[in-house]
């Protein structure tokens, strides 16, 4: 791009807020004959679904895209525009903010991102099985104004993965400002199941990203923690689903596909779908890293920042007017000082692990629908850890950082050395007193091999005498690590890019993360 056109392109993302793109393609807009919302006394909101509206708006990628991190202008709070962060593209001169990117497995994504925040960032492809270059790593964040270029094949398998900034120190404020967004891999295993189910997505197939935010009353988002919550981790108020508070989302008596996003900085949901004041049995059919080879029937699941789980919810056992309210049932979540209830002002903020209610569903229409959920989704091998070496992670803190290994995040320095084509069981963890802490691992996919010393909660949970839960049976980039729990998963480090690759562990709290709780690691660059 010349300087005279970098020019005219920060001057109309400035005032516009826009970001430019070529090559995208929008579907899924709702018809204009649906009925008019009803507002419900205590979910007044309706959800803000993809493809509905600039926000989360369905992007097929089928070109160059350009994304900018940038301010934009959008209501939360009902009545209250205000200013947040997000991730622009320009669809011929309309925005979509923080898009819904849909592709095919196979597809290359090539992204310019483009800078206009006053401060550095870059950004994570979360999931993707990329190279260094391509993936957000903090020493590539580039500064106010300046351009990074993404240009890679998406190599994974069908999924609900998403993207959010990474830069060192302020990738939790930059996320929790409202930088993120669903990044939705396809193949031909996913089409047929969304034929066969008739998911469409923004209609019976809904991402629903979960972000707990502190709502001021000019309807900004306040990122101010203190000491405490700096180190701990920060928490809302306000449970905003797709940046919706309280949200409705009106549906039909059929079967609905969710795709749970724990988007937040430091909350875990305990997640379920209460219908008169129960629980509503449903299907896992996806984890982080895309289907399972079976559905599993659950009735709650926790989902820690930064996982994913997809599921398959039946409402055509509901009657017209029924509700099912999406709900974080209450649970113990061990933080290891006891300290509860942080007060903001005047408004208290639930600690982690207090009941939420989340979002109403509400079945506006009956509708003939009979749920046949395939008995097979996917081909998942069993995974085999014979003859494999382990390495171990300790995750703890000392002198108010959070540490690896016994080592904060140093940016420059490389941890340990992995061979390219090696297979390893990764150990971590969590010597109490602790915090639980979601290990994410960037790069690679991974099977959860087993969880020992889990608390009770997490133990009741298990599907198997693993001590797995239903959600853990596919393919994670993110597990949730339980003070006083060992957990053990497969690594695979087998992959396509040449030469030396540089990637990263980390905690999923933003504040952890920001605190230290992470480690670069190398792939050797020799080949298999
Ligand atoms: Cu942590």
């Amino acid at each position: 791009m010349s300087s005279v056109n970098r020019r005219r392109f920060l001057g109309f993302a400035a005032a516009a807020g826009l970001a430019g793109a070529a090559g995208v393609a929008l579907r899924g807009r709702r018809a204009a004959s649906d009925p008019p919302f009803l507002p419900d006394p205590l979910f007044p909101n309706a959800l803000r679904l993809p493809g509905s509206e600039d926000l989360f708006d369905i992007v097929d990628v089928t070109g160059t895209l350009t994304l900018v991190s940038t301010r934009v202008q959008q209501t939360i709070r009902p009545g209250k525009p205000a200013t947040l962060l997000g991730y622009a593209v320009d669809l011929n001169g309309r925005a979509a903010v923080n898009p819904t990117l849909r592709m095919r497995r196979g597809a290359r994504l090539i992204v310019r991102y483009w800078n206009a925040l006053d401060e550095p960032s870059i950004v994570h492809w979360h999931g993707l099985e990329v190279d260094t270059n391509n993936d957000g790593h903090p020493h590539y964040a580039v500064g106010p104004g300046e351009t990074y270029d993404y240009h890679f094949e998406v190599t994974n398998r069908a999924g609900t993965y998403w993207y959010h900034p990474h830069p060192h120190h302020l990738a939790g404020r930059q996320a929790y400002l409202g930088l993120a967004g669903c990044l939705i891999v396809e193949d031909e295993e996913e089409l047929a199941l969304q034929r066969a189910l008739d998911f469409r997505l923004g209609a019976t197939d809904i991402p629903l990203l979960i972000q707990d935010k502190r709502l001021t009353a000019d309807g900004s988002l306040l990122y101010s923690p203190g000491a405490q919550e700096r180190f701990q981790g920060y928490c809302g108020g306000d449970v905003l689903v797709n940046l919706t508070p309280r949200p409705c989302f009106d549906c039909e008596s059929r079967a609905y596909r969710f795709r749970l996003v724990n988007g937040s900085n430091a909350r875990i949901y305990r997640l379920a779908f209460l219908h008169q004041d129960s629980p509503l049995g449903f299907h896992v059919v996806g984890s982080d890293g895309g289907l399972l080879a079976a559905p599993a029937a659950a009735s709650e699941v926790f989902l820690a920042p930064g996982e994913r789980v997809d599921v398959v919810l039946d409402l055509s056992v509901a009657d017209r007017g029924e509700r099912v309210v999406l709900a974080s049932l209450p649970f113990d979540a061990m933080h290891f000082s006891g300290v509860r209830g942080v007060h903001a002002g005047s408004v208290e903020i639930p600690e982690n692990g207090a009941p939420l209610e989340l979002m109403l569903i509400r079945v506006a229409r009956r509708t003939r629908f009979e749920l046949r959920l395939p008995d097979r989704l996917s081909f998942l091998p069993a995974p085999s850890a014979e003859d494999v070496a382990t390495r171990r992670f300790v995750l703890d803190h000392a002198r108010g950082a959070w540490r690896i290994n016994g080592e904060s995040y140093r940016m420059t320095e490389t941890a340990f050395e992995v061979k390219r084509g090696a297979r390893e069981v990764w150990e971590f963890s969590n010597p109490p007193p602790a915090m639980p802490h979601p290990v994410h691992i960037h790069g690679f996919q991974y099977r959860v091999l087993e969880r020992i010393a889990s608390p009770a909660h997490v133990q009741a949970l298990a599907f198997d005498a693993r001590g797995l839960s239903a959600a853990e049976a596919g393919w994670k980039d993110t597990v949730l690590l339980w003070p006083g729990e060992t957990v053990r998963v497969l690594m695979d480090f087998t992959h396509p890019h040449h030469g030396y690759q540089i990637y990263i562990v980390q905690c999923h709290n933003l504040e952890h993360e920001t605190h230290g709780m992470m480690v670069n690691f190398r792939i050797s660059g020799q080949p298999d």
